[in-house]
């Protein structure tokens, strides 16, 4: 039973703080992209691995991925990724919820894990991310239709005892990184800071850690390893 395995990233389903840049060449980036979306009510970009060199390179960076491969092994692929930019005082809350489930998509725990990347410093003020250590045990929860906007997500409530007080802020610096396991339930709360909160979240998967994937989604992108050759043809899906 998956609900009895600690995973992959041990008890706690995370591990931090993983050094993926510079704290002086994220904040240069977060610099860049506060200045590119400024003015601007689109607050994610999807998969800007696939467009942006920054993001492409922001995925491979060495320290970063010697620490996915540590958990998946050799053979990695990104499956998506989404920037978040977070703008001072505007209401923008992120639900609790599973990286590897939703409507779209279903990974592999033991397969798959999800990354999140701090641009600018991320704090509880700020709407940086908060988590449930522990709570990959329970598994995959039922999705769950949100009533504001149609969108799926896992079903990561209070009704599961997920409230302030039974979870923990993970305060990360411009530069640094979650692992997360991709049951393990987290949030973000609204930006009440001054400044822009930018964080880029990364789903990265092994050979066979696709247990389902809506045929419009984006090819996955391998990144090391020669593991992805043979199973190429099974995991891409959609031309990009
Ligand atoms: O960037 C955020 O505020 C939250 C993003 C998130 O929860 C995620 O990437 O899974």
């Amino acid at each position: 039973m998956l609900t009895q395995i600690d995973g992959i990233l041990g008890q706690r389903g995370m591990s931090s703080p993983i050094q993926w840049s510079t704290p002086a060449a994220a904040c240069g980036r977060a610099a860049l992209l506060i200045a590119e979306h400024r003015g601007g009510t689109r607050e994610i970009v999807r998969n800007p691995h696939l467009t942006k060199d920054w993001a492409a390179f922001a995925v491979r960076t060495p320290n970063l991925l010697a620490a996915v491969q540590a958990v998946l092994g050799p053979d990695i692929a990104v499956e998506n990724t989404f920037l978040v930019v977070k703008w001072p005082g505007r209401e923008f809350e992120i639900p609790w919820h599973q990286d590897g489930i939703d409507a779209r998509l279903e990974l592999h725990p033991d397969r798959s894990v999800s990354a999140w990347l701090a641009i600018t410093d991320a704090t509880a003020a700020n709407g940086g991310l908060s988590v449930a250590p522990g709570s990959h045990r329970l598994g995959y929860l039922p999705v769950q239709k949100e009533p504001a906007n149609g969108a799926e997500r896992g079903r990561a409530d209070q009704a599961h005892g997920f409230t302030p007080e039974t979870t923990i802020p993970v305060p990360l610096r411009a530069g640094c990184a979650v692992l997360m396991d991709s049951r393990l339930v987290h949030r973000s709360g609204t930006n009440t800071s001054d400044g822009a909160r930018i964080g880029l979240n990364v789903r990265y998967t092994a050979p066979g850690g696709i247990l389902r994937r809506d045929p419009q989604s984006p090819s996955v992108v391998p990144i090391s390893g020669t593991g992805w050759k043979s199973s190429r043809t099974r995991e891409r899906r959609a031309p990009l």
